[in-house]
């Protein structure tokens, strides 16, 4: 897939795709990532990206000039253009899911005062929070939305199933998990992961799973 990333900060943007899962799914070709510098959308002296409310009030927001410039020399007939806004839907796994399934994702970075109103109207399909709290800037969103999508690609998990029993994926979160040494600091390992009966240790493990999901996020269980 490819994802082109537009934002005031691209070195915040960066350093996540630069290490481990994320930089080998691009140097396997299964991603394609880009990313933008909004002031290079410019054309005045000063590379002006951000003025005053109309009607007044505190904070900037972004001007519109360099957004719509950006997107519409990126865009494709097959383009989602994606929001980051603390005003946005809250990101879920199923959101990931729907995004890895997109040929070309298009992703503009917010500011957290905000982004002139013709931005949404006229080119962004999807306005997406990573969650109820503020960030400076939609850089760090944009970068954990690329994150858990990319490592739902084919290919990219080095264990094909292994995004298939992620928290999240049954709905329920992942209960303890132990490996080796089977004693430390006289801390013991659950018998049973020990024993080597499969079922019994499926068993337990959805149990485990239910009761952390029931004690922690009861929301999921609605
Ligand atoms: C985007 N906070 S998403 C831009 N939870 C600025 C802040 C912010 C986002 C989120």
């Amino acid at each position: 897939m490819e994802i082109d990333v537009l934002t005031l900060f691209p070195r915040i943007f960066e350093g996540p795709l630069e290490e481990s899962i994320l930089k080998r799914a691009q140097e396997s070709g299964r991603a394609q990532i880009r990313v933008h510098n909004l002031r290079d959308y410019t054309h005045d002296k000063h590379r002006v990206v951000d003025d005053r409310p109309y009607g007044g009030g505190p904070g900037m927001l972004m001007k519109p000039e360099p957004i719509f410039e950006a997107v519409e020399k990126l865009q494709r007939p097959d383009s989602c253009v994606v929001l980051m806004t603390p005003q946005g839907t809250p990101f879920t796994q199923a959101c990931a899911q729907e995004f890895a399934q997109k040929p070309h994702l298009i992703i503009i970075c917010g500011h957290y005062e905000g982004v002139d109103e013709r931005v949404r109207e006229a080119l962004v399909h999807e306005e997406i929070s990573i969650g109820d709290y503020v960030l400076t800037n939609g850089a760090l969103a944009a970068a954990v939305v690329v994150d858990a999508v990319v490592r739902l690609l084919p290919g990219v998990l080095g264990h094909e199933d292994s995004a298939a029993d992620d928290s999240f994926a049954s709905g329920l979160i992942e209960g303890p998990q132990y490996t080796r040494p089977p004693e430390f600091r006289g801390m013991g390992v659950p018998e049973v992961l020990l024993s080597g009966d499969h079922g019994a240790v499926a068993k337990w493990r959805a149990e485990q799973s239910w009761s952390r999901t029931k004690q922690r996020r009861p929301d999921l269980l609605k």
